[in-house]
């Protein structure tokens, strides 16, 4: 678990003009990247990469003007990390939702400057006594950000133990949008999915996907990249992923985001989840020794006028 100091990690991780640790909101140490291509931001707390803004665009990530930073809480926007399990907790519902891996500190692996311009940002964590109780399993999770044109995020999870294990998750990413009623998602046209609003009914999406409503659906069985066209900025945002058959699209809409303590009444209206999962069935099984990638490139480009 990390503890490391500010002044430890800027010692020991970062990079002149590239590649710097500061106080995040709660004191908790926030990796900060600026390069030739884009600004970024990597809590430790959860490892969520909470800003990713390439020069001239507005930002790519969504974050809660309320979100808490705090050990054991997960912050309410950028990529929360979802591991090793998504959603409520498959026997248990004691257990948090969306597994431990998003309320844990994190620790640095290593920080690269990359030929082209890019950075590279690797972060830890591994089982502990507490991780233990909740998942009676030895794991190493890495979490390797890339920062450049795009933002490539790829999660590694590998069995350390003697026992196969299976495990879910997600990188549970917002998206910041102009006006969520005027986006529309490209991607997952005629792809089956679970829709949790409607009682867990199963329904084909006909045609790009519209937010008018609260929204919480799991795509199944699909390894199709999603593209966000957002009219009100000019902007196209696409998502592709390897190591994942399910895609989750999520909007709290009114009445929940108002029940969200860490989440504004009206911020409903600025962002989309959408989500490279491992949900629902699409779960996997991971040998002694062995590991599954989970990764996530995002791309920006404008809207053709
Ligand atoms: O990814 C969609 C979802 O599973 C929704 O059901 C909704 O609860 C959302 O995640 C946020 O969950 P959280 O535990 O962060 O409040």
């Amino acid at each position: 678990m990390s503890t490391d100091s500010i002044q430890d990690l800027n010692a020991r991780f970062a990079i002149a003009d590239q590649v710097s640790f500061v106080a995040g909101p709660s004191g908790s140490p926030v990796v900060s990247v600026r390069n030739a291509h884009a600004d970024a931001a990597i809590a430790l707390q959860g490892a969520d990469v909470t800003g990713f803004q390439p020069h001239g665009q507005e930002p790519i990530l969504f974050l809660s003007r309320q979100a808490v930073y705090a050990s054991g809480k997960a912050i309410r926007g950028g990529i929360p990390i979802c591991w090793p399990w998504f959603g409520p907790h498959p026997t248990d519902p004691a257990k948090p939702d969306h597994g431990f891996a998003r309320t844990r500190p994190w620790s640095v692996r290593d920080t690269t400057a990359m030929p082209d311009g890019a950075t590279m940002v690797r972060l830890g964590l591994t089982d502990d006594a507490e991780t233990r109780v909740l998942w009676p399993y030895a794991f190493a999770l890495e979490l390797a950000v890339t920062v450049g044109t795009t933002l490539e995020v790829t999660l590694v999870a590998r069995n350390t133990g003697h026992e196969p294990f299976v495990c879910g998750g997600a990188l549970h990413s917002y998206f910041h949008v102009g006006d969520v009623t005027a986006i529309t998602i490209q991607g997952l046209e005629g792809t089956a999915y679970v829709d949790k609003v409607d009682g867990g009914r199963s329904q084909v999406q006909q045609g790009p996907i519209t937010i008018a409503g609260e929204t919480d659906r799991v795509y199944t069985d699909t390894t199709a990249s999603c593209t966000i066209v957002d009219p009100t900025l000019g902007r196209r945002v696409t998502v592709a992923k390897e190591g994942s058959r399910s895609t989750v699209v999520w909007n709290p809409w009114r009445d929940k985001a108002r029940r969200l303590a860490d989440f504004g009444d009206d911020e409903y209206t600025e962002m989309v989840c959408v989500e490279v999962a491992n949900a629902g069935g699409d779960t996997v099984m991971v040998a002694p020794g062995g590991k599954h990638h989970l990764e996530m490139m995002i791309s920006v480009g404008a809207i053709a006028s």
